[in-house]
């Protein structure tokens, strides 16, 4: 049995765009009648329901933002009775008060669908054997690919994160193929591989990794060390969980389920569109959800649109790889500085590991950047000369890439802080 309707992929731009002007309709007057707070914000922006006639109109539409979400906590923004409620979900929110995510049945079949479609789209079939090392719990991940395994009929193993040793059994004991967790932890398990030498007894083929972002150059690395191909899967709570985009065999940008979530791309300062391929901030309206209605959600996630045609025959746009949010984007003496293009920088220096911090400090009123980086194996502080090369060379990389001062401090192979889920990749002492 499939769980999907594979023609909603392929689908022209104008049977979709059609389906969601309906949808959109459907959703915003779902939002009106059965979520007090969303009718106050709508009407606050002078709409009624029956101004929202298709996608054309989704501009005139207010913006939802986390506050919104966390005011509501827990069930405040819920258009459903709890009765009609199945499952809850809450986002890992470093700031402030988590946000609460509510499933009907109807909303748990969807999130099923979908992550069944991305499985798919990376290449899994039922004859898989899935280990999710993604955590189980409140968090998304790891109940998200578990039910996205189930559906394609595949063998899933809910390893949840963490016991890396076990997590090595697994893959030798167990046969499995594909492998969902996040890339830092794939990151961690290649190099326990590694320090096992059991690389060549692995039968993974598959990775799918997500809740992060990560480079290119990350993802060259963990096929090395993994012996697997990787795919880019993107999602967060408020909107599903993972699978709200993924990469297919293509892998040039991600597919939105655009039947379910419809994609705008905003200036950051404006709040208005941008032109495809240029960058600004990832905005969502869920057209489907029955749970917690979601009307152009700003994510604070910085990434780029294209609608243009995919080789592999979905119409679906795609979303470029995320480079960062604009809450995770430092500001040092004026120079906007993501985690991410540090890393892609540090990957390309022989010597350098790619385990990092970013330190952020105010000295006399000037903002201070410290990168802590881990030496490779072979390198060793006994060679001061050697050690103090390669931090002038790191410095150097990052001040023609980036245009700013860093000081470059080596730490020793293994010292910093392994993620078994989301990496932390910035301490901001400011
Ligand atoms: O991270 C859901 C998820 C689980 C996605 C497993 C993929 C795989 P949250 O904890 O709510 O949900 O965090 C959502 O994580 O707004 C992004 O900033 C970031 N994020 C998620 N996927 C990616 C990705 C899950 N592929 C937040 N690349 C999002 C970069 C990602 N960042």
């Amino acid at each position: 049995m499939t769980y999907w309707n594979r023609a909603m992929e392929t689908m022209s731009r104008d049977e979709l765009s059609a389906l969601q002007s309906e949808r959109l309709t459907g959703a915003v007057n779902r939002a009106w009648e059965r979520c007090a707070p969303y009718r106050a914000k709508l009407e606050a922006a002078g709409l009624q329901p029956g101004d929202i006639r298709g996608t054309d109109d989704l501009p005139k539409l207010p913006l939802t933002l986390k506050d919104d979400l966390r005011d509501g906590y827990p069930y405040g923004m819920f258009a459903v009775p709890m009765s009609e409620v199945v499952r809850l979900h809450a986002s890992s929110g470093t700031t402030g008060k988590q946000t609460v995510v509510g499933y009907t049945k109807g909303d748990i079949g969807i999130w099923n669908e979908c992550m069944a479609r991305c499985l798919t789209m990376a290449g899994a079939t039922k004859d898989d054997i899935v280990q999710i090392a993604y955590g189980y719990g409140l968090f998304t991940g790891g109940l998200g690919g578990h039910y996205g395994g189930e559906a394609i009929g595949a063998t899933t193993i809910p390893a949840s994160t963490g016991n890396t040793k076990r997590q090595l059994q697994m893959f030798l004991d167990f046969g499995s193929t594909v492998l969902l967790c996040t890339p830092s932890y794939a990151m961690h398990l290649g190099d326990a591989v590694r320090d096992a030498g059991i690389k060549d007894r692995l039968k993974l083929r598959i990775g799918i990794h997500g809740a992060e972002p990560w480079t290119e150059k990350m993802r060259d690395e963990i096929e090395e060390r993994l012996g697997l191909r990787c795919y880019d899967i993107f999602g967060l709570s408020e909107v599903l969980g993972p699978g709200v985009s993924c990469e297919c065999a293509e892998r040039n940008g991600l597919h939105v389920m655009e039947d379910h979530f419809l994609i705008e791309i905003l200036d950051p300062e404006t709040k208005q569109p941008v032109p495809d391929g240029t960058p600004g901030e990832l905005v969502f309206t869920c057209v489907t959800k029955e749970a917690l209605p979601l009307i152009r959600y700003n994510t604070r996630d910085i990434c780029t649109v294209d609608r243009r045609p995919c080789a592999c025959g979905r119409s679906f746009a795609r979303m470029g790889k995320l480079t960062g949010r604009t809450d995770d984007m430092l500001i040092i003496r004026g120079v906007n500085v993501f985690p991410s293009q540090v890393e892609n920088v540090l990957l390309g220096v022989e010597g350098a590991a790619p385990y990092y911090l970013l330190v952020v400090d105010r000295v006399n009123n000037l903002d201070t950047l410290e990168v802590r980086v881990e030496m490779a194996d072979g390198f060793s502080f006994d060679e001061v000369r050697r050690v103090e090369a390669l931090e002038r060379r790191i410095a150097k990389e990052i001040m023609s890439a980036l245009g700013v001062t860093a000081k470059i401090t080596m730490a020793a192979p293994g010292s910093i802080e392994r993620s078994e889920g989301k990496a932390k990749r910035i301490l901001d002492k400011r």
